[in-house]
């Protein structure tokens, strides 16, 4: 696994901005001159990350990314993937184009993958034997449990529930936010399989003094540093409480991919995707709200009121961003397809928070006219709903095609961002390209 202080990994930096990566692991001037040996900062600053000294070093290409980089570590997690697109490498952060994230349920290998930190070992050996979770703080008795304890002891739930990162559509930010660049995929659909979190704080019985959760997690800081953690979340009392928030322990009927949290991980559906915290090991109940790492400041945090583009907010008008607001993705066609019929089938999701989805309407004339979408009730509260639709065009030439979702409080999605220095939250409409060719 390699292993360096650097804070973009090098295959996100390679993407972004190839000449400032070559000029950091190859020297000053190495993009100039493609046959830019390995030396000096750029030299040690690899064989740090690949753990050893490289005697050919002479020979290395400039632009080169070591074959074991792409081969180990979080990196081989990552090729069990199906077509997601790689933001960053350290950590992993890969998003699913939309018209691969079209089945009602999405399979393990097309989720989204948002890390904070570093995969841990408990996830690369898949095996809990020494694992337990521990249930402490405003509680009548501590609790511990193990893995197989855990699913015993507790009446086991399987549910649909999406996850969407809070961050899902920074990319369309302007002016832009920093972070990873979402655009459309920061969004799952699995079925998952657990034990609800309120029956396993009951057992531990919940003092009247609690009013937040805390999650602890077994990921390693990407400073290497083993005294901090890369994030620990809660919920509020109620949150936690809520019948389908639970502690999930199978994915899409197998346990847990290392990606996305063996042995277990905490599901508070509907909110930010940061509320259900993988690698889990600890969960305290607090009668304050948790202050963990990014729970503070700017992180996962929106103004309390809605702010022009480019604002400077004051950071004492932050909130914790809470439920994800109505949204909704045409899944087939992918976009940018030419087709040679008038008639044109659409299909897609929508989800809508802590809310449920009402209608789904569709546009082919840039918002001129609407019509509504059928639209499927979820299989279970907190799962997306599966809406489809059938569009004319009236000639051929180029269309987009528009989709919005309105959820059972009177809510829609906008057509612009509502902009935050963070870049959260945005649930602005999804467009795609259409050419009638015929
Ligand atoms: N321990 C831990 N849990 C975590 C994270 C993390 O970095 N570490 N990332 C969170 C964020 S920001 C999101 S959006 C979801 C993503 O879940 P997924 O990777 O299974 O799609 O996990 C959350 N849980
Ligand atoms: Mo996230």
């Amino acid at each position: 696994m390699p292993s360096g202080k650097q804070d973009r990994g090098l295959c996100e930096l390679y993407q972004q901005d190839p000449e400032r990566a070559d000029k950091l692991v190859f020297g000053r001037e190495a993009h100039k001159d493609r046959r830019g040996f390995l030396r000096g900062a750029g030299l040690a600053t690899m064989g740090a990350m690949l753990g050893a000294t490289i005697p050919f070093h002479r020979n290395f290409p400039a632009g080169l990314i070591p074959a074991a980089m792409a081969d180990d570590g979080e990196m081989a997690l990552f090729k069990t993937k199906d077509g997601l697109t790689l933001l960053n490498d350290r950590p992993i952060n890969a998003e699913t184009p939309p018209h691969l994230l079209d089945d009602p349920v999405t399979p393990n290998e097309r989720h989204f993958v948002r890390n904070n930190g570093i995969v841990p070992d408990i996830a690369y050996e898949m095996d809990a034997s020494d694992w337990r979770l521990k249930i402490d703080g405003e509680v009548n008795t501590p609790l511990e449990f193990s893995l197989e304890e855990l699913k015993s002891k507790f009446e086991n739930v399987t549910l649909k529930l999406q996850i969407e990162c809070g961050g899902n559509g920074r990319a369309a930010f302007n002016p832009p936010a920093r972070g990873n660049q979402w655009t459309l995929g920061a969004i799952g659909n699995a079925e998952w399989t657990g034990v609800r979190y309120a029956d396993v704080l009951k057992a531990a019985g919940v003092k009247d003094s609690a009013i937040y959760t805390a999650h602890y997690s077994l990921d390693g800081h990407l400073s290497g540093d083993p005294e901090k953690l890369p994030i620990s979340r809660g919920v509020p009392l109620a949150k936690a409480m809520e019948p389908h928030s639970i502690i999930a322990f199978a994915m899409n009927g197998e346990p847990i991919p290392a990606l996305h949290g063996f042995p277990v991980r905490t599901i508070c559906p509907g909110w930010a995707g940061s509320t259900s915290q993988k690698w889990l090991q600890r969960i305290e109940l607090r009668n304050v709200v948790h202050d963990g790492p990014k729970m503070t400041g700017t992180s996962y945090r929106v103004p309390y009121y809605p702010v022009a583009p480019g604002t400077k907010v004051d950071k004492a008008d932050f909130k914790i961003m809470e439920a994800m607001p109505v949204k909704s993705l045409i899944t087939t066609p992918q976009t940018n397809q030419t087709i040679a019929e008038r008639r044109l089938a659409l299909r897609g999701h929508a989800w809508a928070g802590d809310n449920s989805v009402s209608r789904v309407d569709i546009s082919h004339d840039f918002g001129a006219t609407w019509t509504q979408a059928d639209l499927a009730p979820p299989p279970n509260p907190y799962s997306w709903q599966t809406w489809s639709a059938e569009v004319t065009f009236p000639e051929k030439g180029y269309y987009e095609v528009w989709a919005r979702a309105t959820d059972d409080k009177g809510n829609s999605q906008p057509f612009a961002i509502n902009w935050n220095p963070k870049g959260y939250l945005n649930n602005s409409m999804h467009r795609i390209a259409v050419t009638v060719s015929a």
